[in-house]
């Protein structure tokens, strides 16, 4: 081991150890409460917003992996700098890793349902790391009273052994809890027709009428995948309502429940992007759980809250206006995946998810904008954010090579709040908008798919669509970015042919 790295490898194995062992403890209580996850976490809420688009811009869905990674190698300088400290006094070092875990605490802490308890994992680690930085300098000047070295490899063998078994446990806790609770769904009461059979057979490359599950994307500030479990679930209706209600999971089953086809759409999504995904929903008309509990005079804001005390706003006008907005409990005929918010979530027809789509739920709240804030509200995001139409092309590919010939252009567009698709254009060159052939028709709340039939010349070209509204009107081409009310803006690719 060479000398000037020792004290550095001293401060980063403490600190790992510290993490590893807090970790572990709260896979075993509250994964949530991890000091890992929630500093991780902590920085994604802290990050300024136009950084944050710009991470989703660049990395897509990669932007976790490229935050945690970053996390880790700001933590490693850290603490190696705690070691470098140790070295001139251990004192200086305990300060600066105190410093360090207890960062991490705080970000346990002010967790929006944080509870005392749930600095248990984060104490646990800072003693283990405090104490470890003790053992491996304490080794290091007996060696040196010594002259050896046996005392710093012993101890740093062993807490490496600590280390990696407690983050070992950790692992193996979170894939048993994995296992998700399997609950069985009703029938609905009110179930959606038979959705016709899409264009997937017949155009090569299209997206398939329906999102798989596993192929949805996802979209949230979480970098776990939460595990609840429907037994200790439940539903909170407070805020102006004529009396608080509380529903356990049963409850919800034995109400009406409704299936729709809805094509959920992201905020984030840029032109052309891939944070869109339609699917069949199942669960209870948020009127009617509302209902429940009576909604007062007052509220303008249905504010609905997740497990862990995440805030998404949603204008009470448009979620009560007669649209199929749902108490959600079944995605494409199974119970909702963790990822997209088992046991219950919501979905609202025609706006954006950030606004609407609450995964996890477990409260809401009538109140008004003028009283609480929600998350991206108080980010600078719109708080009315009608989804806008969008056609995108699928096939072919941005700067494909063609051969010249007959090519199949093909795509999908959406309209949930116009009206649905009555229309899709495409544009070769900058010339004519000429008429796509549309697949079926889904409901106004799905988006459509579509093709046309492109004789292609030799040379470079522009390809171009645009969805036509319910109300016969184009899709806006002004450009705009993602922040505040979502991306618009004609979706615009070069091919070469020959
Ligand atoms: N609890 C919670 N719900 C959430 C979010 C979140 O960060 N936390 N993200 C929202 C956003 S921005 C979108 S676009 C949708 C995405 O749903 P999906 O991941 O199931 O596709 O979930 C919404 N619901
Ligand atoms: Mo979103």
């Amino acid at each position: 081991m060479a000398h000037r790295l020792l004290w550095p490898i001293f401060g980063v194995i403490a600190a790992a150890v510290g993490m590893a062992v807090a970790h572990a403890v709260a896979a075993a209580v509250d994964i949530s409460t991890s000091p890992v996850l929630s500093v991780g976490s902590a920085v994604i809420d802290l990050t300024p917003t136009p950084a944050k688009e710009w991470a989703i811009r660049t990395f897509g869905t990669k932007d976790k992996a490229v935050l945690v990674g970053s996390v880790l190698v700001a933590a490693t300088l850290l603490s190696a700098t705690a070691g470098l400290a140790a070295r001139r006094r251990l004192r200086y070092g305990l300060a600066i890793l105190g410093a360090l875990v207890g960062a991490a605490a705080v970000a346990v802490a002010v967790r929006p349902a944080a509870a005392p308890a749930d600095l248990v994992p984060s104490l646990t680690g800072a003693v283990v790391a405090l104490g470890a930085l003790t053992v491996l300098a304490r080794a290091r000047a007996a060696d040196q009273r010594a002259g050896g070295r046996r005392g710093v490899l012993i101890a740093a063998l062993a807490l490496s052994v600590v280390g990696v078994s407690s983050a070992g446990t950790g692992r193996l806790l979170t894939r048993l809890r994995l296992r998700q609770d399997q609950v069985d769904l009703p029938a609905a009461t009110d179930p959606a027709p038979v959705l016709p059979r899409g264009l997937d057979d017949q155009v090569p490359d299209v997206t398939p009428f329906r999102t798989a599950n596993r192929d949805f994307y996802r979209v949230d500030t979480r970098l776990d995948v939460p595990i609840l479990g429907v037994d200790d679930w439940t539903l909170t209706i407070d805020g102006d309502v004529e009396r608080t209600v509380v529903l356990r999971f049963d409850d919800l089953l034995r109400m009406p429940m409704i299936e729709r086809d809805i094509t959920l759409t992201c905020v984030s999504n840029s032109v052309g992007g891939p944070y869109v995904g339609a699917a069949r929903w199942l669960g209870v008309r948020l009127t009617d759980v509302l209902a429940l509990a009576g909604v007062g005079s007052r509220a303008d804001q249905l504010l609905s809250t997740d497990f862990d005390g995440m805030t998404i706003s949603t204008p009470l006008a448009l979620a009560t206006d007669g649209r199929d907005a749902l108490v959600c409990v079944g995605m494409n005929g199974v119970q909702l995946p963790r990822e997209h918010g088992f046991p219950v979530r919501m979905v609202v027809p025609g706006l954006y998810g950030f606004i609407s789509a609450t995964k996890w739920l477990t409260r809401l709240t009538l109140t008004s904008y003028a009283e609480q804030e929600a998350y991206w509200t108080r980010r600078g995001w719109a708080t009315d954010a009608p989804i806008k139409a969008s056609a995108r092309i699928d096939t072919p590919r941005g700067l494909a090579r063609l051969d010249p010939g007959e090519v199949v252009i093909g795509g999908v567009a959406w309209a949930q709040a116009d009206g649905g698709v009555a229309g899709v254009q495409v544009r070769v060159d900058g010339g004519p908008w000429q008429d796509a052939h549309l697949g079926p028709d889904g409901g106004n709340a799905y988006w459509r798919q579509w093709f046309h039939r492109w004789d292609a010349g030799p040379g470079s070209h522009t390809l171009a669509a645009r969805a036509i509204d319910g109300a016969g009107r184009p899709q806006t081409a002004v450009r705009a970015e993602p922040f505040p009310a979502g991306a618009s803006g004609i979706h615009q690719l070069f091919v070469d042919v020959g």
